[in-house]
């Protein structure tokens, strides 16, 4: 199971992202990771995601995210097992696609288009987030971002078509989501409700352990030093001070930790900008882009993999691109001082 690569030489392990495509399980092809539920699993999923939601009618109540803990365990082994598998081991690509999740497609209201648009209701969607959240470790946001809602809408939003955040629909850079913070999600979970019109918008992943072997070593040595500096997103508020200087590669170096965001992170000294550079380049060569359509889940390994989205036109008719997220944090305790009362939410 390591990733560990040799990093003496720049040939040295060539990344194959293009390799084929495969639906079998863990194949990690041109789409990364794809795990298929079959029919019978899909609809168990969905009467465990049913009871949940008809539990409270509220996401954000602890006592909601405690049945959804409980009601983990009810769901099919095949997908705990996944589920699991991949919170010990994301792969070499770092992401995970589960297809076929009950999203209720036929019954679905309208697609918001307000900014900050965020899930309070329980419904099956929110059901199957916070289910997974609770088997990948805790459901967790951030009170400065979406008001601190554990499950958030992704949705294109009037006016806001240039804006680097999930409101927009031009290119959204490549990222660590909240690579500013010391309590980054370690997942996020991206469960696609309805896909854009013309079924172009990419969820773009590139994941470190493939890029690391473009790298000179020089390169690697400057992204490990602690050279880089990201700022808050635009979706934050204020968050009281700028965040400490970093690198951008941490941990074992022969399969780091990646922290970046192209939008918010600048190189601070030439050799650092010049580093940047050479890994946008190598992160774009692997990277992969998956469209996902209706009951599609991605799950991002964001100690390792990066993600972006290409670019799409929204016609803000009800009928567009639904994204619903929830972060995961594997270790909540690790968080506990930036937690009032020991909640779901970090603050600020
Ligand atoms: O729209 C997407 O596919 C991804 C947006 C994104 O980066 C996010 O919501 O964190
Ligand atoms: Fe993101």
């Amino acid at each position: 199971m390591s990733h560990a690569v040799q990093v003496t030489s720049r040939e040295a392990v060539p990344a194959e992202p293009a390799a084929r495509a495969s639906a079998a399980e863990g194949a990690s092809g041109a789409q990364g990771a794809v795990f298929t539920l079959s029919p019978a699993d899909a609809a168990e999923i969905s009467r465990v995601a049913q009871r949940l939601a008809a539990v409270s009618d509220r996401v954000d109540d602890e006592r909601w995210v405690a049945a959804a803990r409980t009601a983990w365990e009810d769901l099919p082994r095949a997908f705990r097992c996944r589920i699991r598998a991949f919170r010990r081991d994301s792969g070499p690509a770092g992401a995970l696609v589960v297809r076929g999740l009950p999203v209720g497609e036929g019954e679905l209201p309208d697609t918001p288009t307000v900014r900050g648009s965020v899930q309070r209701a329980t419904s099956r969607s929110a059901a199957l987030l916070v289910m997974t959240a609770c088997g990948l470790g805790d459901p967790a946001a951030f009170r400065a971002e979406k008001s601190g809602a554990l499950v958030q809408d992704v949705v294109p939003v009037p006016g806001q078509e240039d804006f680097q955040g999930n409101a927009g629909s031009v290119d959204l850079l490549m990222h660590n989501e909240n690579a500013f913070h010391a309590h980054r999600p370690d997942h996020v979970m991206l469960l696609c409700l309805r896909p854009d019109h013309e079924r172009v918008a990419g969820l773009r992943t590139a994941s470190v352990r493939e890029a690391l072997p473009l790298l000179s070593e020089r390169t690697r040595e400057a992204l490990a030093r602690p050279e880089f500096s990201t700022q808050p997103p635009p979706s934050f508020g204020s968050t009281g001070g700028p965040a400490p200087d970093h690198p951008v590669l941490d941990g074992d170096l022969s399969d780091p930790d990646v922290r970046v965001d192209f939008a918010a992170t600048e190189g601070l000294t030439p050799a650092a900008r010049t580093a940047l550079t050479e890994l946008s380049g190598a992160l774009d060569e692997v990277a992969r882009t998956v469209l996902l359509t209706s009951g599609d889940l991605a799950i991002v390994d964001n100690h390792v993999t990066l993600h972006g989205r290409t670019a799409f036109r929204p016609r803000y008719d009800g009928a567009d691109r639904w994204l619903q997220r929830s972060f995961v944090l594997a270790d909540l305790r690790r968080s506990r001082g930036f937690r009032p009362a020991d909640g779901y939410v970090l603050a600020p």
